[in-house]
């Protein structure tokens, strides 16, 4: 929530009972309007890429032309990796960047995204968070392309790409209308197509395609039309291009939406999830919310058929799957939840900012073990004077386990803390004498 808005909404959200559920995990990343995530899991760790609804004003449309990235090891905290992909800076010929996709191929990692509404792009980059950069300069899919045509109102959006066991990548695309389902193989560059798209037709198609396997079967997820309630519908096949059936619903539409739904189905730690966005935030906050939503997840279960039971959308429904190791380095910006914050590149990496008193960041699940922690290590920037790090257990208020008074300098600073055992939520309160932004918070761990 990049801008003035930001203060406007917690001013209205502090008087607003939902957002003492700020202390649950739904939505996440409170501090950002994110939508349409698309899921890469990597290395032990989940990825979201998201349309940057920072970039959209209130009213007047989807201008969203960057992607931001999020990822989580356990599920519940998640670290905010800032832009990793703008237009047209890193795509000449695009002017928005839509609802991304991303895989992994032989250590290079692949985004595909929709220029608005009209073709489709792919930007490549050596880490999954980016930077990514437009390769072909110019579009990797448009209505040119041999079997996207012709179409009834084609949206030509909405890439899912899914690299198959066997290291075949297909990629399922389009929108507006049953007969728009289009899906084409990507030769194994990944950076240019294989023939001709097909098609296959999709009850109540409107946007939104994915695919995802399980237990040898796919997954062809897709959010419906209006006149059918926007929920998440899906189809199964024994193979990825053809021979799909309809399957029913995977998920209704989230509560608090009544819009657009954008769905990413994974596999993570032997459980599947569906992250999806509402529009919580902005609703509660009394902004209107077409073009400003949030991020949320949950957890999908099959029956013994294979068939998915419809998920149930919950506000903590997803467990955490790993304490945080609070004798590690963290990054500040990894978070379960905050209030009054903002994020930024800083000089290593992304970092909190935007502080003021009273604002503060909760890291759920911190395992400080047997031994225990004695001391607080923090790295901050640009500290204005009389600037403190209190850390708290459990709530926001709750026992305060030691407070750290801040120095103008990049060194790391540290204090001692009253020994702490076991695992805990850790609250870091900030505090300040100054108005406007009292320091920058890079990273921390405990002794
Ligand atoms: O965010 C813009 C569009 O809204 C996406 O491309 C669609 O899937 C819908 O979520």
């Amino acid at each position: 929530m990049r801008n003035i808005m930001k203060k406007v909404v917690l001013l209205l959200l502090a008087t607003v009972p939902f957002f003492s559920s700020v202390k649950a995990d739904y939505p996440i990343v409170s501090h950002r309007y994110l939508a349409d995530p698309g899921s890469l899991v990597y290395n032990g760790r989940v990825y979201l890429y998201c349309s940057n609804d920072d970039e959209n004003p209130v009213e007047g449309g989807y201008k969203m032309a960057s992607f931001v990235c999020i990822s989580s090891s356990d599920m519940k905290n998640w670290t905010d990796h800032g832009v990793v992909f703008s237009v047209p800076q890193d795509a000449s010929w695009a002017e928005k960047s839509w609802a991304p996709s991303v895989v992994e191929r032989n250590g290079k990692f692949y985004l595909y995204f929709g220029n608005g509404g009209s073709s489709i792009g792919v930007a490549v980059a050596d880490s999954p968070t980016g930077p990514f950069k437009d390769p072909l300069n110019g579009k990797l899919v448009s209505s040119e392309t041999p079997g996207v045509m012709p179409a009834e109102h084609m949206w030509l959006f909405d890439p899912m790409t899914y690299v198959d066991d066997d290291g075949q990548a297909y990629m399922y695309f389009g929108g507006n209308g049953e007969d728009n389902v289009r899906v084409i193989k990507l030769n194994e560059d990944m950076i240019s197509v294989d023939g001709a798209a097909s098609r296959f037709t999709v009850p109540y198609f409107f946007e939104a395609s994915w695919m995802h396997k399980h237990n040898g079967k796919y997954y062809f997820s897709y959010s419906t039309n209006p006149r059918n309630g926007m929920r998440i519908d899906y189809m199964v096949s024994d193979n990825p291009m053809s021979g799909f059936t309809y399957g029913g619903v995977m998920s209704p539409q989230p509560p608090e939406n009544d819009n657009n739904n954008h769905q990413a189905v994974f596999e993570f730690d032997g459980k599947t999830y569906q992250a999806y966005h509402n529009r919580i935030v902005a609703r509660e906050a009394g902004i209107p919310p077409t073009y400003k939503r949030n991020l949320c997840i949950d957890q999908i279960f099959y029956n013994e058929d294979g068939s998915i039971q419809e998920m149930k959308n919950t506000v903590d429904g997803v467990a955490q799957v790993q304490n945080v190791n609070p004798f590690e380095k963290v990054e500040a910006e990894t978070t379960n939840a905050q209030s009054g914050i903002e994020t930024k590149k800083c000089e290593k990496g992304m970092c909190i900012t935007d502080i003021s008193t009273g604002d503060w960041i909760k890291v759920k699940g911190v395992d400080f073990g047997k031994k225990g922690a004695k001391s607080f290590n923090a790295v901050v920037a640009n500290v204005t004077s009389n600037s403190e790090i209190e850390i708290r257990l459990d709530d926001k208020a709750g026992e305060s386990i030691g407070s750290l008074s801040l120095s103008d300098t990049n060194a790391e600073q540290s204090v001692k803390i009253q020994k702490t055992k076991g695992i805990h939520d850790v609250y870091f309160v900030f505090k300040g004498k100054t108005d406007g932004s009292l320091f920058d918070f890079d990273s921390w761990y405990f002794e």
